[in-house]
């Protein structure tokens, strides 16, 4: 018997969750259900990870990595865009309205303006005060903040018990101008099979892009791992590689076709959100240390 349908999401974002379970339960699509629930971060400026009021890079500039995974394997992400808030749903038409999987920087923002996507300022005053602080001494380290961490990854599983995903974030705080995490990596920040479920992650992530961290995940639910067995093994393979594992924060999140769920992080204080039938729940995920 599974568990259908289901939404999960890294870090404990009850709105969002909220939002795409709303979709699932009208007998909506997975696909709707992650580019709706993870546009309520994108907006929300409170939220300095994603979207609108996501912190700049080291120059200034608010810069959106995003990607979308449907349950036929398609997928679209934009890398490095500016001056729109939803890099998510830019990321669903490059899947949708172009022969490409992947738009950057310039590119993807005039294919966005084509699309209709409004052009916004999205550095914040406050965002951008402390930008200006953090300038002073312009300390180029990008240390793991955890309680920073809060890139949206999001899996659904729909009533017709198709997967899809999302993933998206203005990426690390004050990162090199230029700079492209994991989070629009197919495969490192997000992966999804329809056959057997799907992953994503949020943290630092070069060691995500350095093990192929999400596609990792699915690859061993393949081979018969739960998702929390999953989770744990691609976190010791970052573990193995890293010997800096100690000032570095990455957490996994995973859901199988069964919609069985877990999550795994390198230090505590990760979370994920799970919403379904059974109810609305933040979990505190297991770690490593
Ligand atoms: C990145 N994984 O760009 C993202 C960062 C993150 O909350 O998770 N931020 O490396």
């Amino acid at each position: 018997s599974s568990i259908k349908p289901i939404v999960i999401a890294t870090w404990n974002v009850p709105n969002s969750t909220a939002e795409a379970w709303n979709v699932l339960k009208k007998g909506g699509n997975s696909l709707d259900a992650v580019e709706i629930g993870v546009q309520m971060e994108e907006a929300d400026v409170s939220n300095q990870s994603v979207g609108k009021g996501g912190r700049p890079d080291r120059d200034g500039n608010v810069t959106l990595d995003a990607c979308i995974m449907d349950s036929k394997g398609n997928c679209g992400a934009v890398v490095y865009m500016q001056n729109i808030t939803h890099a998510i749903s830019v990321a669903r038409k490059v899947m949708e309205e172009t022969p490409h999987v992947m738009l950057a920087g310039k590119g993807a923002e005039q294919f966005a303006y084509e699309q209709g996507f409004p052009k916004e300022k999205l550095l914040t005053e406050k965002s951008k005060t402390e930008w200006l602080e953090w300038k002073k001494e312009s300390k180029y380290a990008p240390v793991i903040n955890i309680e920073n961490h809060d890139t949206i990854g999001m899996l659904a599983i729909d009533a017709e018990g198709d997967i899809s995903g999302a993933c998206t974030t203005s990426g690390m705080a004050y990162k090199m101008a230029g700079r492209v995490g994991d989070s629009p990596i197919i495969g490192s920040g997000l992966f999804v099979d329809n056959e057997i479920g799907g992953a994503t992650a949020t943290g630092q992530g070069e060691e995500i892009v350095k093990t192929v961290g999400s596609f990792l995940v699915v690859e061993l639910m393949r081979q018969g791992r739960s998702p929390q067995e999953a989770c744990e093994e691609a976190v010791n393979r970052i573990i193995k590689n890293e010997p800096d594992y100690e000032n570095i924060q990455v957490g996994y999140i995973a859901i199988n076709k069964n919609g069985e769920t877990g999550g795994y992080c390198i230090h505590p204080g990760f979370s994920y959100r799970v919403f379904s039938e059974k109810g609305h729940e933040n979990v505190d995920s297991r770690s490593y240390l």
